[in-house]
């Protein structure tokens, strides 16, 4: 597989090139998600070292980003299981002040993959829409990402908010995103940390399956 070219054309903004690559590879016969394991999260992993070395500015992560999106879109449709019944809901969102949603749309694919209904609440959720979704939706199963050390902290309020309004009991909170750690997660009263789409996707069938 050629990772390599796929990873630099992300790392550059490229795009097009990027799409293409990723069909080509796709074509071949790659896994969807060897190319994102091994190639599209490195890839944006390396965008961040360069961004904190100070090679890349926000213009750079916006590219590289835009880049990115374009390769999920082409492996979203590998990812995802067709004609599954929904295992249960899953309400998902990247919290209050925080735009990041790469790492939460990649959780969406995989959950939504192993036959579970995302109800997806975009970026910059409030406590308030959390709750009130949780609601709407009867959802077991709540999701948090935060890529800012600043945002993630509004993850406390919503397991706050939860239990005033009376509906901690019947729901399970997993939150993840680059900067958390599971002894954050326990401190807020979360029920679960993961360090990745896979482990997000094991809790939803750990949660509906135990
Ligand atoms: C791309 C990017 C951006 C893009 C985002 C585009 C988009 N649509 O998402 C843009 C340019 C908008 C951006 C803006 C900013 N960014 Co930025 N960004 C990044 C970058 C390079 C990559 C993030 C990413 O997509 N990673 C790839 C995904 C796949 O990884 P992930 O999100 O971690 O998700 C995985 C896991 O964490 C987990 N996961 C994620 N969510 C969840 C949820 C659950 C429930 C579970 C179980 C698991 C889980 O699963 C995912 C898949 O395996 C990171 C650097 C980095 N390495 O993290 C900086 C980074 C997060 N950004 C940073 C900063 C500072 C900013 C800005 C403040 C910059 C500025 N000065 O304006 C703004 C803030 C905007 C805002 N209010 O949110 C800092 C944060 C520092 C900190 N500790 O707080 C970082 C770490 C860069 C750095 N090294 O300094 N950024």
């Amino acid at each position: 597989m050629d990772l390599k070219s796929l990873k630099e054309s992300i790392k550059n903004g490229k795009a097009k090139d990027t799409e293409e690559l990723v069909q080509k590879l796709l074509a071949q016969g790659a896994d969807a998600e060897d190319i994102l394991n091994q190639a599209l999260i490195p890839a944006m992993d390396e965008v961040g070292e360069l961004f904190q070395q100070g090679e890349y500015f926000v213009p750079e992560l916006l590219v590289a980003a835009r880049a990115m999106q374009k390769a999920m879109e082409a492996i979203r449709p590998k990812l995802i299981a067709k004609g599954v019944k929904s295992r249960g809901k899953v309400v998902l969102g990247t919290v209050r002040g925080d735009l990041h949603d790469i790492g939460k749309n990649l959780v969406k694919m995989m959950v939504e993959g192993a036959g579970f209904e995302v109800v997806d609440l975009g970026i910059d959720v409030t406590p308030e829409k959390f709750v009130q979704a949780v609601k709407d939706h009867q959802a077991g199963l709540i999701g948090m990402s935060a890529l800012l050390t600043t945002t993630m902290l509004s993850m406390r309020d919503t397991v706050n908010l939860l239990k005033s309004e009376g509906v901690r009991n019947q729901v399970k909170v997993m939150v993840g995103g680059a900067p958390l750690r599971k002894e954050f997660a326990d401190e807020i009263g979360a029920d679960f940390y993961g360090k990745d789409a896979t482990e997000a996707k094991n809790y939803a069938k750990f949660v509906y399956e135990e």
